[in-house]
């Protein structure tokens, strides 16, 4: 059997309840290709109304998690948490955290220990990896990509848990779309590390997925390379045009 095709929203710190309520209204009434495996990932303010009012085929992911269990963590969500509150997934390693914020700066190591909590607490990961305009300038894109899952991939045993979303720092809210070519050539690289280092298994059914200025008008032909198995979606998930997506392949 195929990879299933795999479509997440990511709304970063983006929405009010009401246009939150309107998203998960159209995504409720909307036909959606049911080969398509759905997963939106709300701010954490609107994690418990999206689960309660969204239907169960559209799964609800956090945005980020702290590897420790309940306790003096002022700030954070628990895998524990996100288990009592039916949120399935959790966004690991997204760029905004790992280098946009400068303050947060999250590392290779700390979300190893993320990824290691969320697994371990039956919570699905898609994480991210990507590289800066500098590092592809530099030619080092391949290099600098399987060192971030590298360090993941030593908290990974379970890899049917696991998306990895490939999403090139440069095509982040830019507008600027990697070409189909491009992203396929990192992806074929990311499955092929996957098939040397992990297991032919976890290189032919993990989802590989691509992040980074997806629209309803680039989806199709992304969607047609042999290693892209859907799409991390930021600004347009906030859009009705979200549909579009998760209908890429239909
Ligand atoms: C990349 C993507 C979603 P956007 O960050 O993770 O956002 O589609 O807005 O580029």
């Amino acid at each position: 059997m195929g990879r299933r095709f795999f479509v997440g929203g990511n709304f970063k710190m983006n929405g009010s309840i009401s246009s939150v309520k309107e998203i998960v209204n159209n995504l409720n009434g909307a036909k959606l290709d049911p080969n398509t495996e759905v997963v939106v990932a709300p701010s954490a303010i609107h994690l418990l109304l999206v689960r309660e009012s969204l239907k169960k085929e559209i799964a609800v992911a956090a945005q980020n998690i702290y590897y420790k269990k309940n306790g003096a963590f002022t700030g954070e969500l628990s895998v524990e948490q996100l288990n009592d509150a039916g949120i399935a997934w959790t966004l690991l390693g997204h760029s905004e955290r790992r280098v946009s914020m400068a303050e947060v700066a999250e590392s290779n190591e700390f979300l190893a220990e993320k990824a290691k909590a969320a697994l371990a607490g039956g919570v699905g990961v898609i994480f991210c990896c990507g590289e800066s305009l500098e590092i592809r300038k530099e030619n080092k894109t391949k290099e600098h990509v399987l060192s971030q899952l590298k360090s993941a991939a030593s908290a990974i045993k379970d890899w049917s848990k696991v998306v990895i979303a490939y999403e090139p720092i440069w095509a982040i809210g830019t507008g600027e779309v990697a070409s189909p070519e491009q992203a396929q050539e990192v992806h074929a690289d990311i499955r092929a590390w996957l098939k040397s280092d992990v297991s032919p298994e976890a290189a032919e059914n993990t989802r590989i997925i691509y992040g980074g200025s997806v629209s309803e008008k680039n989806c199709v032909e992304l969607a047609k390379k042999p290693d892209i198995d859907g799409f991390l979606v930021g600004g347009a998930s906030l859009k009705p045009a979200f549909v579009d997506i998760i209908n890429a392949k239909s």
